[in-house]
């Protein structure tokens, strides 16, 4: 058996999921390396609203047990605005759309699971070499899509890394928003990135960036200002969801970034943390950790969570918390939008 026979005989790529629950179903099964929870099958059947979670954060944003913890209290956020929570991750080499409690609680254990933290260019071999992992937001991006899910909330995106201009060091994270047609929620970019730079090369790539709420600032993460705009703002679930229907009904493929400020009162900690962030940012230079490649966020979450005696965790706690209750899928109105 030949790579190329292997592969000839393998199931052809699913084109144009049809949004009926069995057929979805199948489709995706069909296709050898996702499950769709059926509850999850069934509400995009059924066009329920659904938002998408990711699990890097569980695997490799924070420790146990506040990941185990946030992560149900982040779904149960989303059950509670009428939506379904569907959490992405992969087991044993296979993709899931929506963790069984058992499954979260697996990936969610980081002292035995071994899970990889998986980017675009880590699926296909995590999935062929039968690996658990927790799903960046480019990876959840993919899956979401995939799956027809329109919504994604999390804490921070990836972007541009301080110095990246030398080291290129960019989160794929930005790629896959021109790729995949999903409204991202999230506190805007972490702040031991280059806002800056992340903001331009946003630009670059087409993707809009919108502040959601009643200016235009853009959110650091801890903190409700960058000191960067947004060249965008809306402030009602309605606009925000047209903006990706508009996009959609011209055939483009990109996403959108929403960015929602962590609740006002996080704010008076912001500044004490971005003073954390600036010292692990240094230190991290000092130690080569920009040459550590996918550990460099990893690192640098934990560095700042040691420096702030965990009050770091606490405000990341809220602020994905906070965009769960605004990524209240825009599914729920579509009934509300001139088709
Ligand atoms: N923000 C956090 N914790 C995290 C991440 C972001 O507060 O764990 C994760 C997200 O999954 C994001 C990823 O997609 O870090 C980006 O990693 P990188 O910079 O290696 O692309
Ligand atoms: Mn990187």
């Amino acid at each position: 058996d030949t790579l190329t026979s292997t592969w000839c005989r393998s199931p052809r790529p699913f084109r144009g999921l049809k949004r009926n629950s069995s057929s979805l179903h199948q489709a995706l099964r069909d296709r050898g390396v996702v499950d769709v929870h059926p509850e999850i099958a069934e509400a995009l059947g059924t066009q329920q609203p659904v938002v998408a979670l990711e699990t890097t954060i569980v695997t490799h944003g924070m420790p146990y047990p506040v990941n185990l913890k946030t992560a149900k209290s982040v779904e149960n956020i989303v059950r509670r605005t009428g939506a379904v929570p569907a959490t992405i991750g992969i087991i044993g080499g296979r993709v899931k759309i929506g963790l069984e409690p058992h499954e979260l609680e697996f990936l969610a254990d980081v002292a035995t699971n071994t899970a990889e933290k998986v980017s675009r260019r880590d699926i296909g071999p995590a999935i062929a070499l039968g690996r658990h992992g927790g799903t960046t937001c480019s990876a959840t991006l993919i899956f979401a899509a995939l799956a027809g899910i329109k919504v994604f909330a999390t804490g921070g995106l990836g972007g541009v890394h301080r110095g990246g201009e030398t080291t290129m060091d960019v989160s794929a994270d930005l790629h896959e928003l021109t790729r995949c047609p999903v409204g991202l929620v999230s506190a805007g970019v972490k702040s031991i990135l280059d806002i800056g730079r992340t903001l331009e090369y946003l630009e670059t790539l087409g993707v809009p960036v919108v502040s959601y709420g009643k200016t235009k600032d853009f959110p650091a993460f801890y903190s409700r200002k960058s000191g960067f705009q947004s060249p965008w703002k809306v402030n009602d679930p309605i606009t925000a969801a047209r903006i990706l229907y508009h996009q959609q009904q011209l055939g483009m493929a990109n996403g959108v970034l929403f960015g929602v400020p962590i609740p006002v009162e996080y704010e008076s900690t912001g500044e004490m943390l971005q003073e954390a962030v600036e010292q692990a940012v240094q230190e991290a230079e000092e130690n080569g950790v920009s040459k550590m490649g996918k550990e460099a966020t990893p690192w640098l979450l934990k560095r700042v969570g040691e420096l702030t005696a965990g009050i770091s965790l606490t405000s990341n706690v809220a602020l994905i918390e906070n965009t769960a209750l605004i990524g209240k899928s825009p599914d729920e109105i579509r009934g509300q939008i001139a088709v």
